[in-house]
């Protein structure tokens, strides 16, 4: 009886205790299962980096550098990109993508073929998102490039900073997306994988011409009259007026610097996917090719402006190879060095059909306000990947 009773009491423990160690037990396998699940999304190996932070000015412009990582030499295949912005802050200049990975081809695409730049960094500076696409394929042969295996930079992004602050650009983790071929998850990249960008942008210190150092003036020394007391108080402090900077000389109707190119070199020049020839010339025996889509040459000029005076500028521009796009060759006056902007004055190249050379001309008078900041005059070929042919870039006082 008193055995029985014991066995019946070691039976009601077990009872209880077994429940017990069997939520226990399912607890740890579920929270095994959780970390797994958490270590296989940060252990992909495969994240974005951007530069963590970058100091920029008012109106210059910095490049934001983005790199992918594949740290586990997955198949990576595609990278959706949704970066976002303040596009009343910084303005997106151009997108530069990186062509020599296997990831050859960025969309969306021209119906001409090719990577519409033009249409995402409108789109960007409007709402503040930067979407495009980055695959392992291989556009000019309709083929598949072998998965991108290593780390490499997928795109520069070229941003002009509009106001003093701290800006932030980020990924919106939603869209961003990367994927790889075989793997069971669509998205790889983890919230952590994607880190934001803080931009610290301060105003450009006007550059002030350098003022002349005032000389001390010295005062007339003053014989003391023994029989008078002066009467008249001496202003000791000579009022020194600075001079204005000196202006340079600027005769009616002469150029402001030589853009014939007839020097056979680009030294003062800006250029991108420019060269000079001695066969493409509108005048004496050199000029410049533009090569490609957004290739440009130009020459900063606020240097040599006066404000409040009118000035014409122009440029002679022949098409000799048509693009495939709805762009053309265009004489710009830009506060950018790639001229991606027409802020102070364009004309665009009216044919292009035409098979002569056309003179692209504008006038402008420049506010003080305007010349205080970089200004650049140049023919850049716009949305226009084909060849023209450049001469005479002038700027005369009218
Ligand atoms: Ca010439």
């Amino acid at each position: 009886m008193r055995k029985n009773r014991l066995f019946h009491h070691k039976k009601t423990r077990l009872i209880l205790i077994l429940p017990t160690v069997l939520l226990l037990a399912a607890l740890v396998v579920a929270i095994g299962q959780i970390r797994t699940l958490i270590n296989s999304r940060a252990a992909n190996g495969i994240s974005l980096v951007p530069p963590s932070t970058i100091s920029a000015r008012v109106g210059e412009q910095f490049t934001y550098s983005l790199s992918v990582t594949n740290q586990r030499a997955l198949n990576l295949r595609s990278v959706d990109l949704a970066i976002r912005f303040p596009q009343n802050a910084l303005r997106l200049i151009s997108i530069q993508p990186n062509t020599n990975s296997n990831m050859k081809s960025f969309m969306p695409f021209l119906p001409s073929g090719g990577f519409d730049s033009v249409n995402v960094v409108n789109s960007a500076n409007t709402n503040g998102l930067i979407s495009m696409s980055a695959a392992t394929f291989d556009l000019s042969s309709n083929t598949l490039t072998p998965a991108q295996t290593s780390s490499t930079v997928l795109v520069n992004l070229v941003f002009s900073p509009l106001t003093a602050g701290t800006h932030t650009i980020s990924f919106d983790t939603n869209k961003t997306v990367a994927a790889v071929s075989g793997a069971t998850q669509s998205n790889l990249l983890a919230q952590s994988d994607m880190p934001s960008t803080t931009v610290n942008v301060t105003q450009v210190v006007a550059t002030a011409s350098p003022t002349p150092a005032p000389t001390a003036t010295v005062a007339p020394t003053q014989t003391p009259i023994a029989t008078r007391t002066p009467s008249s108080t001496i202003s000791a402090t000579p009022t020194v007026t600075p001079s204005a900077t000196p202006a340079p000389t600027q005769i009616p109707g002469s150029a402001l610097f030589d853009g014939s190119f007839e020097t056979g070199g680009l030294t003062s020049f800006v250029i991108s996917g420019a060269k000079i020839s001695n066969t493409a010339f509108y005048a004496g025996t050199n000029g410049v090719i533009l090569t490609n889509n957004n290739s440009y040459v130009g020459r900063q000029i606020n240097t040599l402006l006066k404000a409040g005076v009118q000035y014409e500028i122009s440029a002679y521009v022949k098409v000799v190879r048509e693009g495939r796009s709805w762009g053309a060759p265009r004489l710009t006056c830009s506060f950018f060095q790639d001229l991606g902007s027409s802020n102070c004055g364009l004309a665009n190249a009216k044919d292009l059909r035409s098979s002569g050379w056309q003179k692209l001309t504008f006038t402008k008078t420049f506010t003080a306000s305007e010349i205080s900041r970089n200004i650049f005059i140049g023919v850049k070929n716009f949305g226009f990947p084909g060849t023209a042919h450049v001469d005479n870039l002038t700027i005369v006082l009218k």
